[in-house]
């Protein structure tokens, strides 16, 4: 079948879009409506785009169930934030409204982005209302849009660099905004806040001049970044930007297309791409480019089988012959052909490091991304401390963890003093962080979120103690987990990828490697959760063993042929 098959039915989400012009529709109706804990399927569908999921406590269902009561529905909401930049005053209301309108905890995203869990129908509008008073929007941050633009959190702080990826992130952003005013409608009391604080109202409007009625396929990532610090997973977007430098000066970018990490158990028709090389493109077509390039997608994309939406289907069955060709015939030019860039590696920005106006950042480990207050680690509190006593800026990673930056000298050692009293790593060896735990990553899974299959977040401490407590602990791999294959946590990329098959199920990937360059492949079907520390741990101790000097586990993995594909349903990997 062509991707984008005339013959075949569009799915019911596309349906739903049209029905609905410009996102409003039914949803509206339905938010008004507080007698319902719930939504329509159609409310659901267009309640993404505004930045919020339908979910429910997953742990209560058996429960009430039995009690014959509905589920325990509730809201996740999910903030834009090109390059994870936060103001400390948007910091601080985040972490305020964390505790008025949610659970009490907030969630560092794998996309740089935040999430509020726990939230009930009606606190909603409250929650994105006083978000949006403070500039941070959730406008598209779900649904089939332009999500969040990645890029490198500190690039644009640090020493060595002339050009400022964060700026182009954000203006990326702003760019594939949606142009309807339903969001402004339903949140904002048909208000608009600009950037001087100032409101307007706006014009009502249902017209989307680059998205037009039916928005896109699917989901569509962008991101930018550097290969010597690929930080954002640069290949697993369905387009990016890829820095070429000379020296300090940006010359240009290379456009890699088709990446994408998601699949489903069993069907082999879906599975984990990384992006291709297409072309070299000067700094300042950046956002004419990306434009072409998604609308391509737009136009192109399955909008029949949601399972088969994403570029990087489009680029796996036509090739990237005919995306170059079609992209310079949009852009009345052609690209260059790609440019040489330097080796990759990845750095996941904790610690101290010096800026170039000589103030200084801080990187602070977040497990999981979970900013919350447990025990002697009091990672909220703590960051919440610092924030309001110094007024840091804040730049979320996409490891999932939080960078304090323009830190002056004075306010250092204060600085240092609060990451102590709250029990804070920033580093190996500090607050319980070993270097295995410092490079591990897991996706929210259970009990929030309604497609996992298995446990992630709640159970990776257990899982990497296990391993610590193997003698494992200093050892520097990224193990990434996630709850389905979805690999939210980015798995596909890992050193070791483990991805819930069923509760309790995990299958086990290696050999992706340490830049972001290669996908794991399956290396052991079916593992229980019990087996999983013995699995990871005999492999650990056999790269060990077998290592040469410096080489890291996914190289070791993918030198000895450990692995095999991505699919297979029962038993081993051939290694
Ligand atoms: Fe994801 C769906 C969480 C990054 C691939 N993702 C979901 C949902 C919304 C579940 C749902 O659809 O009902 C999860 C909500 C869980 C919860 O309880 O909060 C969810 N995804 C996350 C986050 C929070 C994981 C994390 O630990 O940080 C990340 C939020 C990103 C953001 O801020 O925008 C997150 N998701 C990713 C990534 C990594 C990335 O983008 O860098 C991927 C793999 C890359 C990709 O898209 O190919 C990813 N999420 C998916 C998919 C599979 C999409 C596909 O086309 O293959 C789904 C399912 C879907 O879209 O139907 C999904």
């Amino acid at each position: 079948m062509s991707i984008a098959d005339p013959s075949k039915a569009v799915s019911h989400i596309e349906e739903i879009k049209l029905a609905n012009p410009g996102l409003g529709g039914v949803l509206l109706e339905e938010l008004a409506d507080e007698r319902r804990p719930s939504l329509s399927d159609a409310a659901e569908v267009l309640l993404k785009f505004h930045g919020s999921y339908q979910q429910e406590d997953r742990d209560q269902r058996q429960a009430r169930k039995k009690a014959g009561l509905e589920r325990a529905w509730q809201y996740m909401v999910r903030t834009r934030t090109p390059g994870g930049r936060l103001t400390a005053a948007q910091y601080l209301l985040a972490d305020e409204l964390a505790t008025t309108y949610a659970n009490g905890t907030l969630r560092l995203t794998t996309r740089q982005t935040i999430q509020f869990h726990g939230i009930g129908k009606a606190n909603l509008k409250p929650l994105i209302k006083a978000l949006n008073e403070r500039l941070v929007t959730t406008y598209a941050t779900c649904g089939d849009v332009v999500r969040n633009v990645v890029t490198c959190p500190v690039a644009d702080l640090l020493p060595g660099h002339h050009y400022d990826l964060q700026a182009l992130a954000r203006q990326i952003s702003d760019h594939f905004l949606p142009e309807s005013s339903a969001y402004y409608e339903l949140w904002l009391d048909g208000e608009k806040v600009l950037a001087d604080g100032k409101k307007v109202r706006v014009t009502p409007t249902r017209d989307e001049s680059f998205y037009g009625p039916t928005y896109l396929p699917r989901k569509h990532k962008l991101a930018l970044g550097l290969p010597h610090d690929n930080c954002v997973d640069l290949f697993t977007h369905d387009l990016a930007l890829e820095a070429v430098v000379d020296g300090a000066a940006l010359r240009g970018f290379n456009l890699l297309a088709g990446g994408g990490l998601g699949s489903t158990h069993g069907k082999a028709e879906t599975f984990p791409r990384l992006g291709d090389r297409v072309g070299f493109l000067p700094p300042t077509q950046a956002l004419a480019v990306l434009e072409a390039a998604s609308a391509i997608y737009r136009d192109e994309g399955d909008r029949s089988n949601r399972k088969h939406a994403r570029l990087k289907y489009v680029l796996a069955e036509r090739g990237v012959a005919w995306f170059r060709a079609e992209l310079a015939r949009r852009l009345g030019w052609a690209l260059g052909d790609p440019v040489e860039v330097g080796p990759y590696a990845a750095h996941d920005h904790l610690g101290w490091h010096a800026q170039a106006d000589g103030n200084w950042l801080v990187g602070v480990w977040v497990e999981s991304g979970r900013v919350k207050d447990e025990g002697a680690r009091r990672v909220r509190s703590g960051l919440r401390a610092i924030v309001a006593q110094t007024g840091a800026e804040v730049r979320l990673t996409a490891q999932q963890n939080i960078v304090l930056a323009q830190i002056t000298p004075a306010d250092r050692p204060r600085v240092e003093a609060l990451i102590a009293e709250y029990g804070l790593a920033t580093q190996a060896g500090e607050a319980g962080l070993t270097p295995l735990r410092r490079g591990a990553l897991a996706c929210p899974a259970l009990p929030t979120c309604g497609l996992a299959v298995a446990e992630a977040e709640r159970y990776l401490p257990e899982l990497l103690g296990a391993l610590e407590a193997r003698g494992l602990g200093g050892e520097r791999v990224d193990i990434r987990l996630s709850g389905c294959p979805n690999s939210c946590s980015r798995p596909p990329t890992a050193e070791i990828g483990v991805i819930g098959r069923s509760l309790g199920r995990y299958h086990v990937y290696v050999g992706g490697s340490p830049g972001g360059t290669r996908l794991a492949r399956l290396y052991q079907a079916e593992v229980t959760a019990a087996e999983l520390p013995a699995v990871l741990g005999d492999l650990l101790a056999r790269w060990r063993e077998a290592r040469d000097p410096g080489e890291a586990f996914g190289d070791w993995a993918t030198r000895a042929g450990l692995g095999q594909g991505w699919h297979a349903e029962r038993g081993r990997g051939d290694d």
